[in-house]
């Protein structure tokens, strides 16, 4: 009788790439007021007051300000959650977002 000896099978190699990552940006304008967007960060965002208005005061003298980074379809529902937000109250309060490098 022939007895074959399996040779040990080498472990596929899997890869699993990083999910790219998306910034979500708060735009100033010259219409929303300032206590709205910090609401807004702190119900969308789960911001404390203190980061709200921390983060409404960059975009306020910068004129941009990047909020937080998820994976693409968080961002884009969490900036589009916060544009709709503004828009209930007829303000042009904007969220916008970018693939980061
Ligand atoms: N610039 C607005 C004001 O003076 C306040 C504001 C801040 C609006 C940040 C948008 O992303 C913003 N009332």
């Amino acid at each position: 009788m022939t007895e074959t000896i399996a040779k040990p099978k080498a472990l596929p190699r899997v890869r699993t790439e990083r999910p790219r990552l998306y910034k979500v940006i708060l735009l100033n304008d010259d219409f929303t007021p300032r206590d709205f967007v910090v609401s807004v960060l702190m119900g969308v965002f789960r911001m404390t007051e203190a980061e709200a208005l921390g983060v409404m005061l960059t975009a306020h003298r910068r004129g941009a300000c990047v909020v937080a980074v998820y994976t693409r379809e968080v961002a884009e529902m969490k900036a589009r959650q916060g544009t709709e937000a503004g828009q209930q109250k007829g303000y042009p309060l904007a969220f916008t977002t970018e693939r980061e490098e």
